[in-house]
Protein backbone atom coordinates (compact mmCIF):
# COMPACT_ATOMS: atom_id res chain seq x y z
CA UNK A 1 0.00 0.00 0.00
CA UNK A 2 1.26 3.14 -0.64
CA UNK A 3 0.36 6.72 -1.46
CA UNK A 4 2.26 9.38 -3.83
CA UNK A 5 2.26 12.85 -3.07
CA UNK A 6 2.66 14.98 -6.71
CA UNK A 7 2.84 18.80 -7.32
CA UNK A 8 0.78 19.54 -10.33
CA UNK A 9 0.84 23.41 -10.28
CA UNK A 10 0.40 26.41 -7.68
CA UNK A 11 -1.18 24.67 -4.83
CA UNK A 12 -2.99 21.61 -6.93
CA UNK A 13 -1.59 18.33 -5.47
CA UNK A 14 -2.29 15.04 -6.56
CA UNK A 15 -2.72 12.12 -4.22
CA UNK A 16 -1.95 8.92 -5.60
CA UNK A 17 -3.64 5.87 -3.72
CA UNK A 18 -2.08 2.69 -4.55
CA UNK A 19 -2.88 -1.37 -3.28
CA UNK A 20 -1.21 -4.27 -3.15
CA UNK A 21 -2.63 -5.07 -6.28
CA UNK A 22 -1.78 -2.48 -8.51
CA UNK A 23 -5.32 -0.62 -8.03
CA UNK A 24 -5.04 3.01 -7.80
CA UNK A 25 -6.88 6.11 -7.84
CA UNK A 26 -5.57 9.47 -8.02
CA UNK A 27 -7.34 12.57 -6.41
CA UNK A 28 -6.70 15.82 -6.26
CA UNK A 29 -7.03 18.70 -3.91
CA UNK A 30 -9.12 21.10 -6.22
CA UNK A 31 -12.41 19.52 -6.15
CA UNK A 32 -11.73 16.00 -4.61
CA UNK A 33 -11.31 15.67 -8.35
CA UNK A 34 -10.72 11.67 -9.07
CA UNK A 35 -8.49 12.05 -12.48
CA UNK A 36 -7.81 8.19 -12.85
CA UNK A 37 -8.74 4.78 -11.56
CA UNK A 38 -6.84 2.00 -12.55
CA UNK A 39 -7.92 -1.57 -12.55
CA UNK A 40 -7.48 -4.86 -13.84
CA UNK A 41 -9.45 -6.01 -17.11
CA UNK A 42 -10.07 -10.20 -17.58
CA UNK A 43 -6.44 -10.62 -18.66
CA UNK A 44 -4.85 -8.68 -16.12
CA UNK A 45 -4.29 -5.43 -17.83
CA UNK A 46 -4.19 -2.60 -15.77
CA UNK A 47 -6.16 0.59 -17.63
CA UNK A 48 -8.21 4.15 -16.36
CA UNK A 49 -11.56 3.46 -15.76
CA UNK A 50 -13.02 6.85 -15.33
CA UNK A 51 -12.66 10.16 -17.85
CA UNK A 52 -10.01 12.51 -17.37
CA UNK A 53 -8.60 15.18 -18.95
CA UNK A 54 -5.10 15.76 -20.47
CA UNK A 55 -4.22 18.87 -19.12
CA UNK A 56 -4.95 19.39 -15.77
CA UNK A 57 -6.02 23.89 -15.93
CA UNK A 58 -9.39 21.80 -17.66
CA UNK A 59 -10.74 20.72 -14.29
CA UNK A 60 -10.59 24.66 -13.61
CA UNK A 61 -14.40 25.69 -14.02
CA UNK A 62 -15.35 22.32 -16.02
CA UNK A 63 -18.54 22.47 -16.72
CA UNK A 64 -18.75 18.61 -16.76
CA UNK A 65 -17.91 18.09 -13.14
CA UNK A 66 -15.09 15.79 -14.21
CA UNK A 67 -14.25 13.71 -11.09
CA UNK A 68 -15.17 15.95 -8.51
CA UNK A 69 -17.25 16.51 -5.10
CA UNK A 70 -20.63 18.10 -5.89
CA UNK A 71 -22.23 19.73 -3.40
CA UNK A 72 -23.49 21.44 -0.71
CA UNK A 73 -26.56 20.69 -2.80
CA UNK A 74 -25.79 18.09 -6.09
CA UNK A 75 -28.88 18.91 -8.66
CA UNK A 76 -31.02 21.58 -9.87
CA UNK A 77 -32.69 24.40 -7.60
CA UNK A 78 -35.17 25.71 -10.13
CA UNK A 79 -34.45 30.13 -10.32
CA UNK A 80 -31.52 29.11 -8.00
CA UNK A 81 -34.29 29.94 -4.85
CA UNK A 82 -35.58 27.89 -2.10
CA UNK A 83 -37.38 28.78 1.56
CA UNK A 84 -36.11 27.19 4.78
CA UNK A 85 -37.85 28.15 7.91
CA UNK A 86 -39.67 30.95 6.87
CA UNK A 87 -36.47 33.01 5.00
CA UNK A 88 -35.84 33.02 1.47
CA UNK A 89 -32.71 32.21 -0.25
CA UNK A 90 -31.13 33.58 -3.77
CA UNK A 91 -27.95 31.81 -5.01
CA UNK A 92 -26.37 32.80 -8.51
CA UNK A 93 -27.78 31.27 -11.26
CA UNK A 94 -25.58 29.14 -13.46
CA UNK A 95 -27.95 27.41 -15.69
CA UNK A 96 -30.47 29.45 -17.42
CA UNK A 97 -32.54 31.04 -14.55
CA UNK A 98 -31.73 27.81 -12.57
CA UNK A 99 -28.74 26.67 -10.52
CA UNK A 100 -26.48 23.35 -11.22
CA UNK A 101 -24.52 21.62 -8.45
CA UNK A 102 -24.66 24.91 -6.42
CA UNK A 103 -22.91 27.05 -9.05
CA UNK A 104 -19.97 29.47 -7.78
CA UNK A 105 -20.67 28.00 -4.00
CA UNK A 106 -19.82 24.62 -5.43
CA UNK A 107 -17.17 22.45 -3.34
CA UNK A 108 -16.53 21.00 -6.66
CA UNK A 109 -14.22 24.59 -7.56
CA UNK A 110 -12.57 24.55 -3.82
CA UNK A 111 -9.27 23.53 -2.53
CA UNK A 112 -9.37 21.38 0.06
CA UNK A 113 -7.27 20.22 3.11
CA UNK A 114 -5.92 16.87 2.82
CA UNK A 115 -4.37 14.34 5.81
CA UNK A 116 -3.47 10.57 4.58
CA UNK A 117 -3.93 8.22 6.45
CA UNK A 118 -2.73 4.45 5.61
CA UNK A 119 -2.40 0.85 7.70
CA UNK A 120 -1.68 -2.76 6.46
CA UNK A 121 -4.92 -3.43 4.37
CA UNK A 122 -5.89 0.13 3.47
CA UNK A 123 -4.59 3.88 2.08
CA UNK A 124 -6.49 7.32 1.75
CA UNK A 125 -6.98 11.24 2.23
CA UNK A 126 -9.06 13.02 4.10
CA UNK A 127 -10.36 16.18 2.14
CA UNK A 128 -11.68 19.14 4.96
CA UNK A 129 -13.81 22.07 3.59
CA UNK A 130 -15.96 25.06 5.54
CA UNK A 131 -18.72 26.74 3.27
CA UNK A 132 -18.93 30.01 5.03
CA UNK A 133 -20.88 31.88 2.41
CA UNK A 134 -23.89 34.98 3.60
CA UNK A 135 -26.12 33.69 0.71
CA UNK A 136 -26.47 29.98 2.11
CA UNK A 137 -27.77 28.86 5.46
CA UNK A 138 -24.93 27.92 8.23
CA UNK A 139 -21.52 27.59 8.52
CA UNK A 140 -21.20 23.56 6.98
CA UNK A 141 -18.26 22.13 7.74
CA UNK A 142 -17.44 19.11 5.15
CA UNK A 143 -14.95 16.31 5.66
CA UNK A 144 -14.71 13.79 2.66
CA UNK A 145 -12.41 10.52 2.76
CA UNK A 146 -11.31 8.24 0.04
CA UNK A 147 -10.20 4.88 1.20
CA UNK A 148 -8.69 1.95 -0.95
CA UNK A 149 -8.22 -1.58 0.77
CA UNK A 150 -7.08 -4.63 -0.96
CA UNK A 151 -10.24 -5.83 -1.70
CA UNK A 152 -10.13 -2.79 -4.72
CA UNK A 153 -12.78 -1.23 -3.22
CA UNK A 154 -12.91 2.64 -3.33
CA UNK A 155 -14.57 4.03 -0.32
CA UNK A 156 -16.15 7.50 -0.25
CA UNK A 157 -17.09 9.03 3.30
CA UNK A 158 -18.61 11.89 3.85
CA UNK A 159 -19.97 13.70 6.65
CA UNK A 160 -20.81 17.61 7.46
CA UNK A 161 -22.06 19.79 10.35
CA UNK A 162 -24.17 23.22 10.19
CA UNK A 163 -23.81 25.63 12.35
CA UNK A 164 -27.91 26.60 11.13
CA UNK A 165 -30.48 24.28 10.09
CA UNK A 166 -29.59 23.83 6.29
CA UNK A 167 -29.80 22.07 3.09
CA UNK A 168 -27.39 19.34 2.00
CA UNK A 169 -26.86 16.92 0.00
CA UNK A 170 -22.84 15.69 -1.58
CA UNK A 171 -22.45 13.36 -3.75
CA UNK A 172 -19.35 12.64 -6.86
CA UNK A 173 -19.39 12.96 -10.36
CA UNK A 174 -17.23 10.59 -11.59
CA UNK A 175 -17.48 9.15 -14.98
CA UNK A 176 -17.06 5.65 -15.40
CA UNK A 177 -15.99 3.85 -18.78
CA UNK A 178 -15.19 -0.26 -17.72
CA UNK A 179 -14.42 -1.03 -21.39
CA UNK A 180 -10.42 0.34 -20.56
CA UNK A 181 -8.70 3.51 -21.34
CA UNK A 182 -11.87 4.83 -23.25
CA UNK A 183 -11.88 2.10 -25.69
CA UNK A 184 -15.65 2.58 -26.20
CA UNK A 185 -18.78 4.16 -25.63
CA UNK A 186 -20.58 2.96 -22.86
CA UNK A 187 -23.43 1.30 -25.05
CA UNK A 188 -22.60 -1.45 -24.43
CA UNK A 189 -22.52 -1.34 -20.45
CA UNK A 190 -25.15 -3.30 -18.54
CA UNK A 191 -26.67 -2.01 -15.35
CA UNK A 192 -28.84 -3.44 -12.58
CA UNK A 193 -30.57 -1.65 -9.38
CA UNK A 194 -33.83 -2.19 -7.44
CA UNK A 195 -35.68 1.20 -8.29
CA UNK A 196 -39.26 1.24 -9.92
CA UNK A 197 -39.91 5.20 -10.08
CA UNK A 198 -37.84 7.88 -11.74
CA UNK A 199 -38.91 11.83 -10.92
CA UNK A 200 -39.83 12.98 -14.34
CA UNK A 201 -37.96 15.95 -15.88
CA UNK A 202 -39.68 19.28 -17.46
CA UNK A 203 -38.04 20.59 -20.58
CA UNK A 204 -35.15 22.37 -18.17
CA UNK A 205 -34.54 18.99 -16.78
CA UNK A 206 -35.90 20.45 -13.62
CA UNK A 207 -38.46 17.87 -11.65
CA UNK A 208 -41.67 18.35 -12.17
CA UNK A 209 -42.76 16.61 -8.95
CA UNK A 210 -44.27 13.47 -10.74
CA UNK A 211 -43.29 10.14 -9.90
CA UNK A 212 -43.08 7.98 -13.21
CA UNK A 213 -43.96 4.49 -12.49
CA UNK A 214 -40.41 2.52 -15.09
CA UNK A 215 -42.28 -0.62 -15.30
CA UNK A 216 -42.23 -1.95 -19.30
CA UNK A 217 -40.09 1.28 -20.12
CA UNK A 218 -36.46 1.46 -20.67
CA UNK A 219 -35.64 3.03 -17.36
CA UNK A 220 -36.26 -0.52 -15.44
CA UNK A 221 -33.06 -1.61 -14.31
CA UNK A 222 -34.50 -4.61 -11.96
CA UNK A 223 -32.87 -6.83 -14.65
CA UNK A 224 -29.65 -5.99 -15.84
CA UNK A 225 -30.34 -3.60 -18.81
CA UNK A 226 -27.71 -2.59 -21.24
CA UNK A 227 -27.58 1.67 -21.66
CA UNK A 228 -27.43 1.30 -25.25
CA UNK A 229 -31.19 0.48 -25.16
CA UNK A 230 -32.54 3.92 -23.08
CA UNK A 231 -29.70 6.39 -25.44
CA UNK A 232 -31.58 5.53 -28.98
CA UNK A 233 -35.10 5.27 -27.33
CA UNK A 234 -37.92 6.97 -28.32
CA UNK A 235 -39.27 7.96 -24.80
CA UNK A 236 -40.32 11.65 -23.87
CA UNK A 237 -37.85 11.49 -20.39
CA UNK A 238 -35.22 10.06 -23.00
CA UNK A 239 -35.58 12.38 -25.95
CA UNK A 240 -35.87 15.81 -23.33
CA UNK A 241 -32.41 15.10 -21.71
CA UNK A 242 -30.96 14.45 -25.66
CA UNK A 243 -31.67 11.00 -25.63
CA UNK A 244 -30.11 8.95 -22.82
CA UNK A 245 -30.37 9.33 -18.91
CA UNK A 246 -30.50 12.24 -17.04
CA UNK A 247 -32.54 11.28 -14.17
CA UNK A 248 -33.11 10.68 -10.40
CA UNK A 249 -33.86 7.29 -9.80
CA UNK A 250 -35.91 6.36 -6.81
CA UNK A 251 -34.72 3.22 -4.65
CA UNK A 252 -36.68 0.29 -2.83
CA UNK A 253 -34.76 0.04 0.03
CA UNK A 254 -34.14 3.24 2.52
CA UNK A 255 -30.71 2.13 4.26
CA UNK A 256 -28.51 -0.24 1.12
CA UNK A 257 -28.70 -0.23 -2.29
CA UNK A 258 -26.06 -1.91 -5.25
CA UNK A 259 -25.46 -1.04 -8.81
CA UNK A 260 -24.30 -3.55 -10.33
CA UNK A 261 -22.37 -2.60 -13.95
CA UNK A 262 -20.91 -5.12 -16.30
CA UNK A 263 -18.92 -4.54 -19.63
CA UNK A 264 -18.14 -7.75 -20.99
CA UNK A 265 -15.59 -7.42 -23.17
CA UNK A 266 -13.32 -6.02 -20.67
CA UNK A 267 -15.22 -8.39 -18.24
CA UNK A 268 -14.92 -5.72 -15.47
CA UNK A 269 -17.52 -5.36 -12.86
CA UNK A 270 -18.50 -2.60 -10.80
CA UNK A 271 -20.24 -2.59 -7.60
CA UNK A 272 -21.85 0.58 -6.29
CA UNK A 273 -23.23 0.04 -2.87
CA UNK A 274 -24.87 3.26 -0.81
CA UNK A 275 -26.91 4.10 1.47
CA UNK A 276 -28.44 6.73 -0.28
CA UNK A 277 -31.90 7.10 -0.82
CA UNK A 278 -31.62 7.71 -4.77
CA UNK A 279 -29.19 8.05 -7.58
CA UNK A 280 -29.28 10.66 -10.41
CA UNK A 281 -27.76 8.61 -13.79
CA UNK A 282 -26.57 10.43 -16.33
CA UNK A 283 -25.19 9.24 -19.32
CA UNK A 284 -22.76 11.86 -21.28
CA UNK A 285 -25.97 13.06 -23.64
CA UNK A 286 -24.41 16.66 -23.49
CA UNK A 287 -20.54 16.17 -22.97
CA UNK A 288 -19.00 18.07 -25.74
CA UNK A 289 -16.66 16.51 -28.39
CA UNK A 290 -13.13 17.10 -29.37
CA UNK A 291 -12.11 17.67 -25.47
CA UNK A 292 -8.62 16.08 -25.13
CA UNK A 293 -9.28 13.56 -22.42
CA UNK A 294 -6.32 11.05 -21.02
CA UNK A 295 -6.44 8.38 -23.73
CA UNK A 296 -8.70 10.32 -26.14
CA UNK A 297 -10.84 13.11 -27.29
CA UNK A 298 -14.51 13.55 -25.74
CA UNK A 299 -17.87 12.34 -27.32
CA UNK A 300 -21.15 11.95 -26.55
CA UNK A 301 -21.73 8.79 -24.02
CA UNK A 302 -18.20 8.29 -23.46
CA UNK A 303 -18.75 7.90 -19.69
CA UNK A 304 -22.10 7.21 -17.27
CA UNK A 305 -21.72 8.98 -13.64
CA UNK A 306 -24.02 7.16 -10.52
CA UNK A 307 -24.10 10.37 -8.39
CA UNK A 308 -25.55 8.68 -5.17
CA UNK A 309 -27.57 11.29 -3.48
CA UNK A 310 -31.00 12.95 -1.77
CA UNK A 311 -33.12 14.94 -4.17
CA UNK A 312 -33.24 18.83 -4.42
CA UNK A 313 -37.06 18.86 -5.72
CA UNK A 314 -37.93 17.56 -2.02
CA UNK A 315 -37.81 21.37 -1.52
CA UNK A 316 -40.57 21.78 -3.45
CA UNK A 317 -42.65 18.66 -3.24
CA UNK A 318 -43.60 15.94 -0.25
CA UNK A 319 -42.70 12.42 0.04
CA UNK A 320 -38.95 12.77 -1.71
CA UNK A 321 -35.68 11.84 -0.56
CA UNK A 322 -34.86 15.16 1.45
CA UNK A 323 -31.99 17.14 1.95
CA UNK A 324 -32.51 19.09 4.90
CA UNK A 325 -30.23 19.10 7.97
CA UNK A 326 -31.07 20.63 11.23
CA UNK A 327 -28.22 22.48 13.25
CA UNK A 328 -25.49 20.75 14.75
CA UNK A 329 -26.95 17.33 14.14
CA UNK A 330 -24.55 15.20 11.54
CA UNK A 331 -25.19 14.76 7.84
CA UNK A 332 -23.43 11.22 6.26
CA UNK A 333 -23.32 9.27 3.62
CA UNK A 334 -21.37 6.51 2.26
CA UNK A 335 -21.01 5.12 -1.30
CA UNK A 336 -18.23 2.15 -2.07
CA UNK A 337 -17.08 1.43 -5.56
CA UNK A 338 -15.77 -2.18 -5.87
CA UNK A 339 -13.90 -3.54 -8.73
CA UNK A 340 -14.22 -7.31 -9.63
CA UNK A 341 -13.14 -9.39 -12.90
CA UNK A 342 -15.57 -11.64 -14.06
C1 LIG B 1 -25.15 15.85 -14.47
C2 LIG B 1 -26.44 16.21 -15.08
C3 LIG B 1 -26.49 17.41 -15.85
C4 LIG B 1 -25.22 18.01 -16.36
C5 LIG B 1 -23.97 17.62 -15.63
C6 LIG B 1 -22.70 17.83 -16.36
O1 LIG B 1 -25.12 15.81 -13.11
O2 LIG B 1 -27.54 16.07 -14.24
O3 LIG B 1 -27.50 17.43 -16.79
O4 LIG B 1 -25.13 18.04 -17.70
O5 LIG B 1 -24.01 16.41 -15.04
Amino acid sequence: MEIIEKKIRKDWKEFILINNYKMQVNILNFGGIITKILTPNKYGKMENVVLGYKNYTDYENDPFYFGSIIGPVAGRIPQAKFRLNGKSYQLEPNEGDNLLHSGVIGFHNKMWDVKKSQNSDRVGIKLFYTLDDEKFPGKIHVEVSYTLTNNNDLILDYNAKSTKDTIITLTNHTYFNLSGNLKDTIHNHYVNFESDSILELDDTLIPTGNKLDTTNTTFDFRKSRKLGDGLSNNHLQHKLVQNGYDHYFIFHKKDENNIIVREPTSGRKLTITTDQPGMVMYTANTLEEGLELTERTSGKYLGVCFETQASPASLFYKDLPNILLKKDEVYKQKTTFSFEIE
